[in-house]
């Protein structure tokens, strides 16, 4: 693969050299192991395991966790870097990583006790077992408030009833981190409690295992709690105060959304490119035609600066500030540029971008979900506009 090096705004504003260092690192992890894997695992559907046993093996499962918990010890940019390279060769991966760090361990990292920290987070942060997240159900999607998941104080247990859908890495994870309605008597987000649940526990039944436009070798899989008991001990959090923390778990969750859908973005420049510099027609190479240096240069300006947005608002998460409107605009600009870029790489590519011989319609495919997935677009916009009527309001 011809990179395009220039595109990626070196020297990076916030980067210390142990960004450049990690960076270089998985670009060589991913252009070795992950996409000679990349087109096979998407034709087949098949859950990459091999590759995440090899992303523990380089720490890449736990890059933003101190090492006291198992974790690799680096920061939220570090592991931005991380999944944008990844993403850049295989959308399957990158979102495997994104959804098992940022949603399936983070919150444990951020909100758990000793002792839940001691249970699951060091086999999480050490990548000896993958996480998932449940928060979205049938009836509660945008509206995750809408909780109707149930769990019922029986002495220091609780037992739960629901069901979960599109819980990414949900087959394959040891922990699963659900919102369930804990008092029947308040209704939206604040009767919701978050708890961690062991897949091995009784009564949890693998439901419908998606069968996705995009990411087709990433486990999305419907999860049913049918009378599943879980001690006192594994909840997280307050009573009453899971919607709380599972927004702020998705206001960091969505810079990494942000950056697969700039690595994929970059990904199809990668390919793009060099095509454009090769391919002869009219006598002459088509990088030289006008129409394509306009959605060259396009391509260019939205990698850019969603480069920009991805990495400033994990560099105001590395310094403690809230990311709930930067991590909004991270992921709404890249996901919405993710979009047109890729779609301007399989144009200049003619009829060979809309092929299989090449991995950019796969990544237009992938791409898609970073409109949907961890807040829709619809969403990231009204949390958008939220905060700036809060930062006017008196
Ligand atoms: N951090 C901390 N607290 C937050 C918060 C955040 N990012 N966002 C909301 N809250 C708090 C509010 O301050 C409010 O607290 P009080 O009751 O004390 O005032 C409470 O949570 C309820 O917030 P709000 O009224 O804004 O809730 P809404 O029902 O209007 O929902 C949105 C807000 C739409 C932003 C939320 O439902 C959402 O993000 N939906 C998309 C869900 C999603 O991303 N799903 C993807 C699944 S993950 S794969």
């Amino acid at each position: 693969m011809i990179r395009a090096d220039i595109t990626q705004a070196d020297p990076v504003p916030f980067f210390e050299d142990h960004h450049y260092e990690i960076r270089e690192m998985v670009q060589r992890f991913a252009a070795e192991v992950v996409a000679p894997r990349a087109a096979k695992i998407d034709e087949n559907k098949e859950f990459p395991h091999e590759t995440v046993a090899e992303m523990r093996e380089l720490g890449l499962l736990g890059v933003p966790f101190s090492e006291e918990w198992g974790g690799t010890g680096l920061d939220y940019l570090a592991y931005t870097i991380v999944v944008e390279e990844l993403a850049r060769v295989c959308g399957t991966t990158a979102i495997t990583v994104a959804a098992h760090t940022s949603l399936g361990t983070n919150p444990i990292y951020a909100f758990g006790t000793d002792r839940q920290k001691e249970k699951y987070l060091r086999k999480l942060a050490s990548g000896e077992m993958l996480g998932a997240f449940g928060l979205t159900e049938p009836g509660a999607g945008s509206d995750a408030g809408a909780t109707k998941t149930t769990a019922v104080k029986d002495g220091d247990e609780w037992i739960i009833n629901g069901t979960k859908v599109y819980c990414t890495n949900g087959t394959h994870a040891g922990t699963v981190i659900i919102t369930t309605r804990t008092n029947p008597d308040v209704q939206g987000p604040g009767g919701v409690t978050a708890f961690i649940v062991e897949r091995g526990f009784d009564g949890i039944k693998l439901g419908t295992l998606e069968d996705k436009l995009g990411l087709r070798a990433s486990d999305t899989r419907e999860l049913v709690f049918e009378n599943v008991r879980v001690p006192d001990e594994n909840r997280l959090g307050e009573e009453g105060g899971g919607f709380k923390k599972f927004m702020q778990t998705l206001d960091a969750g969505r810079i990494s959304i942000g950056a697969m859908s700039l690595g994929l973005a970059q990904g199809a420049l990668d390919v793009a490119l060099p095509y454009a510099n090769e391919r002869k027609q009219f006598g002459q190479r088509i990088g030289e035609f006008g129409a394509l240096q306009e959605r060259m240069a396009d391509m260019a300006v939205g990698i850019h600066t969603a480069r920009l947005a991805c990495y400033h608002a994990a560099a105001l998460k590395d310094r403690g500030h809230s990311t709930n409107f930067a991590g909004a605009i991270a992921k709404l600009h890249a996901s919405e540029i993710a979009m047109h870029t890729i779609d301007n790489a399989i144009q200049i590519m003619g009829g060979n971008g809309y092929s299989r011989e090449y991995p950019v319609e796969r990544m237009f495919r992938d791409a898609k979900l970073c409109e949907i997935g961890e807040g829709t677009s619809e969403i990231q916009r009204m949390v958008i506009a939220r905060s700036l009527l809060k930062s006017v309001s008196i």
